[in-house]
């Protein structure tokens, strides 16, 4: 089965490190650094910046009221600050938006329309006060970006805590998911207690799977694995950046309708994605 992401590590991985830029050494972190095996490399991660390859994700707004279909609206700006109009299809779309709150609630994507100006606009949930991550994923040029911008929702904000690593979860409607595997997840749908053979397409494939870091929410790089449409769990692999957990949201259709299936993965130094042990070639 295919499963199609929702993000792409952007090509750029890497090129706006400039090592020269750091003049003023840190002497104290040049000591700790002595002695030690050599660091691995800095590598950027996708999720975490507003800008990015010389474009910049411009909200219209970045406060809003709560609501239960707010519109929210943003452009995607060049560096001279010319709205982008051109994009990519990607998963069939040219626009993915992911809107979820900083404690990993109300976790939503959706796919915005283009204004004649350029910009994009779509309906989003805010019903619960908080601050939002708002992440646009896109294409252009051939390139694959993940933008990320800040949403407040003012209010009384009460945030939950990362629920606990599990094997299964409850994807609502009946139907539940458990995962097996890491970093290579392999997930498996039932419903009403029995197993889902197929999924439907959904966006040109299988499943998304949305992938984030605690603490910082950056969108992990995950990889579609084996054949579209056929039977069997839905297939991932995932590259950790580095250690700890992560909250990851399943996408997928079954009865023309989308569920979504999330689960905490308590990720250690063998299951990063540069380890020999895993699937290899990613
Ligand atoms: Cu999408």
């Amino acid at each position: 089965m295919i499963l199609a992401v929702v993000f792409a590590a952007a090509a750029l991985a890497g090129s706006a490190i400039d090592p020269s830029v750091d003049e003023s050494t840190d002497e104290h972190a040049s000591t700790m650094e002595a002695g030690h095996e050599a660091a691995p490399e800095s590598a950027s991660v996708p999720g975490l910046a507003v800008a990015d390859g010389g474009l910049r994700l411009v909200p219209e707004q970045a406060t809003l009221t709560a609501g239960s279909r707010v519109h929210y609206r943003f452009r995607i700006a060049g560096e001279t600050g010319r709205t982008l109009r051109k994009f990519d299809a990607k998963h069939t779309r040219r626009m993915h938006l992911i809107v979820v709150r900083r404690d990993f609630q109300n976790f939503q994507h959706v796919h915005p329309r283009q204004l004649e100006d350029g910009s994009w606009e779509t309906r989003v949930d805010l019903s619960e006060a908080g601050v939002y991550r708002v992440f646009a994923d896109f294409a252009t040029g051939g390139r694959s970006l993940t933008l990320a911008t800040d949403l407040f929702v003012p209010g009384a904000f009460d945030p939950r805590p990362l629920p606990a690593p599990a094997t299964t979860a409850d994807a609502g409607d009946g139907y539940e998911v458990s995962v097996s595997g890491s970093p290579r997840l392999r997930f498996t749908v039932s419903r009403d207690g029995r197993g889902v053979d197929s999924v439907e397409p959904y966006l040109g494939a299988d499943g998304h799977l949305v992938a984030l870091r605690e603490h910082d929410q950056a969108f992990l790089h995950t990889h579609p694995e084996g054949d579209p449409g056929g039977p069997g769990p839905i297939v991932f692999g995932v590259e950790y950046p580095s250690p700890g957990r992560y909250r990851l949201f399943l996408q997928f259709k079954h009865d023309g309708k989308v569920h979504t299936a999330a689960f905490t993965q308590d990720v250690g130094a063998a299951d990063l994605a540069n380890e020999e042990a895993s699937h290899g070639g990613h």
